[in-house]
Formats: C-alpha cells, structure tokens, sequence
C-alpha cells in the first residue's frame, strides 16, 4: 500500500515469535494485538482494508482512490469490503471445512465468491478496469495470499490478476523489502 502511494514510511518490525505482538504497547495500539497497524501523527488504523482505504482516501485521493463524488466510488468501496468481509471468510470456511448454510452467512458460498470475482476480473486489467485503485491492493493482497496458501483455487482471470499484481514495481519494491527483512533476521518464509 504504502509503496504504491509513493510516500515516505517507516517500517517498524514486531518479532511476533517473540510475542512482542502481545505487549502493552502494541495492545495500546491495536486492542486485538494483531498486526499490521498504521500509525500517521495521532491517527492509528488497524485492519488491513481500513488502513488501505485511510491511506487512500488521506494522501492519494482521485488516484487510487476515486474522488468522493465520482461515480466509480461504489465499485471501489465495495471490492475494498469485499476482501476481509466476503473473500477471506469464505476462503477459510472453505479451507477449513466448516459447516454452514451459505444463505444465513453474509459471504455465501466459496463458489459464488470465486464466481463473482472471476466476473469482475473478465475484462481487466483491474477490479476497476483500466484504472488501478487501493481496491486491488487490498482484494488482490487478499488473493495473492489466499493463493500462496492454496486456500483459493485459481480460476483463469483469478490467476491472471495475481500475476499482474506480482508484476507491479511497488509491489516489488515491497517484496525486496520483505525479503530482506527475512535475510537480515534469519526467517523462514511460510
Ligand atoms: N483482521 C486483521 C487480521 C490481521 C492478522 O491476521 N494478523 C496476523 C498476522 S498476518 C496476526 O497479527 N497474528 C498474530 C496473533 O493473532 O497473535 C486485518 O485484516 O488486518
């Protein structure tokens, strides 16, 4: 997200093994002690699809985030919800087993989701089109991960759109970030 707002952060390590997660700093920040969390001066985000949306709307309005008043702005909305509240609850039900009647569960079926998702993706490049927005950092995340877990099977769009997403600069620039960081402290990667 950050990298691809071109602005300048700081990234600041949280040894989760270590469970400085769990500390009464980090519990100051984020009551559900999970990571990531934003800090910007005196504001602090947590949840991954909020913090996309904060960053957006807050320093790259009308780039990659529509402009309030810009009728493109439902679609977006929607895809950014639609990763933590549709896509990645129906990847882990799916993945785990878990029983459930998709019509009383607000994400409905696995199938439908990848159905959905498969259409919105037919025409491309991005969830909007042409236009490349925080929506498909924040779903396209969602998916990449989802992927890399084999907790989402890859339709033909799905797989596509992963790829581009891997081929971004920023998303590079980021991965090389991430790498290193596993480099420097002796990570494995899961
Ligand atoms: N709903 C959160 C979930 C974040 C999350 O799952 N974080 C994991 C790391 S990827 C975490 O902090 N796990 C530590 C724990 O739960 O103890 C979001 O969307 O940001």
């Amino acid at each position: 997200m950050l990298e691809e707002l071109g602005e300048p952060y700081e990234l600041r390590y949280v040894d989760m093994q270590a469970g400085e997660h769990l500390r009464d700093e980090h519990r100051a920040r984020n009551r559900m002690m999970k990571l990531p969390v934003l800090e910007d001066g005196e504001t602090i985000v947590s949840e991954t699809a909020a913090i996309g949306v904060y960053l957006a709307d807050r320093y790259a309005l009308g780039r990659l985030a529509p402009a309030l008043d810009d009728p493109a702005r439902g679609a977006y909305l929607r895809w950014c919800f639609y990763s933590p509240s549709v896509l990645e609850i129906a990847c882990m039900a799916k993945s785990s087993g878990w029983k459930y009647s998709p019509g009383q569960a607000g994400f409905g079926s696995y199938e439908n989701v990848v159905a959905t998702l498969e259409d919105a993706l037919a025409a491309g490049p991005w969830l909007l089109g042409e236009r490349f927005t925080m929506a498909d950092v924040i779903l396209g995340g969602t998916v990449r991960w989802m992927l890399r877990f084999d907790m989402l099977e890859p339709g033909e769009h799905i797989g596509e759109y992963a790829e581009r997403l891997g081929e971004r600069p920023a998303n590079q620039r980021a991965q090389a970030k991430n790498d290193a960081i596993v480099q420097e402290r002796g990570l494995t990667r899961g």
